[in-house]
């Protein structure tokens, strides 16, 4: 057994949950916030037998997509000055309307497997 957290676009969420279950997949579906664009994304959390790991992160990886987000610096709480952004090149912003914004490209899907997992299931039906 080992567990994958997954780290999903909210608008992938729904499909790839879709899939997962179809292919018989228990998942759990954890909002999530990232720590970095201080946006909402979807964590998915699935016990799965070592030998489907495989299949379930190219499930994911279907239909992760990868998308240009354009964030305001205000949203990003631990920015002090937004002009500091680009004078530390981190990454490029532009002055939109009057508001600073920066663009910054998110995805497909972060996966983390962990190893070695026991899973305890305190219920009538089976675990997996
Ligand atoms: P956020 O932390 O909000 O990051 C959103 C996107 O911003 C990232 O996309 C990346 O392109 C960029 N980014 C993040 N930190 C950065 C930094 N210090 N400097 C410059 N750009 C940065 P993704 O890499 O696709 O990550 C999407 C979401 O997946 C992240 O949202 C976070 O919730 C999660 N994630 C990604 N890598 C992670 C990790 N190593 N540990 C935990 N969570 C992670």
């Amino acid at each position: 057994m080992k567990i994958l957290l997954a780290v999903l676009q909210t608008e992938d969420a729904k499909k790839i949950i879709g899939k997962l279950n179809k292919e018989g997949y228990k998942v759990t579906k954890m909002n999530s916030t990232g720590g970095f664009l201080n946006a909402g994304n979807v964590t998915l959390l699935l016990g799965v037998p070592a030998e489907n790991v495989e299949h379930v992160i190219d499930i994911i990886k279907a239909d992760s997509r990868t998308r240009t987000k354009s964030v305001s610096t205000a949203a990003m709480p631990y920015v002090v000055s937004s002009a500091s952004i680009g004078i530390d090149g981190m990454i490029p912003f532009n002055i939109d309307s009057g508001s600073l914004s920066v663009d910054v490209k998110v995805g497909g899907a972060t996966i983390f497997v962990l190893e070695n997992v026991n899973l305890a299931a305190l219920g009538i039906s089976d675990a997996v």
